[in-house]
């Protein structure tokens, strides 16, 4: 924060009075978000949706204790669907996620982008399915300035014989502020959007524990059939065996983070 003259700051405080705004100067409440964190079930032509990761805010900085530090990249994974963590009205589904989503396996496509971060590629499974992707390097996403980093989902199909009326995705996402290994990720380092599901990105007690991204998706094209009344809620978690896998940056072959 820049220091202010005694008048200049009098005169804001006036001016904040009178416009009826408290005089809190940074807002630590907004979090890493997708953009449109609700959509209808296969809602696009062609089956995409345009979206966005936002990054809201950078890492904790010990010199203006503000979460205003440089963001150098940011790392998102969707749930892969094959081990996920399946809740259907926050009870344990030890069924499969076909039971409710037809067609999961290849849900994201990174919109090329080099606006805040000159490299990106995709984090994929074995048969090369897009399960999401990296984006890092340059001088990266200054303090006190927001990131929105595009990206399209496929389309989502809800099974038309299941009850479930949404289908939430929950997601992986780390921005980071230093290369480090695991050991060394505080709220200076990193800043994680994951689900706490055991795998090393947990963070217990840091700002975003716990509290993961989501894409829920609506059930819009079959009706519920008749026998299930109002229908299901069922959220989706990547497994922490995934985030352990997945939720890293490999560049020319090799992981730089976490390391
Ligand atoms: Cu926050």
């Amino acid at each position: 924060m820049f220091k202010m003259t005694g008048k200049f700051k009098y005169r804001t405080l006036m001016l904040m009075a009178a416009l009826g705004l408290s005089a809190t100067w940074q807002s630590a409440l907004a979090h890493t978000r997708l953009k449109t964190p609700i959509i209808q079930e296969n809602a696009a032509n062609h089956g995409s949706d345009y979206n966005a990761v936002v990054v809201a805010h950078g890492c904790h900085n010990p010199v203006t204790g503000n979460s205003d530090a440089n963001t150098i990249g940011t790392v998102v994974v969707f749930p892969d669907g094959k081990d996920s963590i399946i809740t259907v009205d926050g009870q344990p589904h030890s069924g499969a996620l076909t039971d409710f989503v037809t067609n999961w396996g290849n849900p994201v496509t990174k919109i090329q982008d080099k606006s805040i971060f000159p490299e990106e590629d995709y984090i994929k499974d074995s048969l090369g399915n897009k399960l999401g992707f990296w984006t890092g390097g340059g001088s990266g996403l200054k303090g006190g300035f927001r990131a929105v980093v595009p990206f399209t989902t496929a389309g989502v199909v809800i099974e038309p014989a299941s009850c479930a009326k949404s289908v939430t995705f929950v997601l992986g996402i780390v921005d980071i502020c230093e290369i480090t290994d695991a050991s060394k990720f505080n709220d200076e380092t990193v800043q994680m959007w994951t689900p706490a599901v055991g795998s090393i990105y947990d963070g217990p007690g840091l700002h975003g524990f716990d509290s993961p991204a989501t894409l829920k998706v609506n059930r819009s094209i079959a009706a519920l059939p008749a026998s299930c009344g109002a229908g299901v809620d069922v959220v989706v978690k990547p497994s922490a065996n995934q985030l352990n896998r997945d939720l890293r940056i490999n560049f020319d072959g090799k992981q730089i983070w976490p390391q």
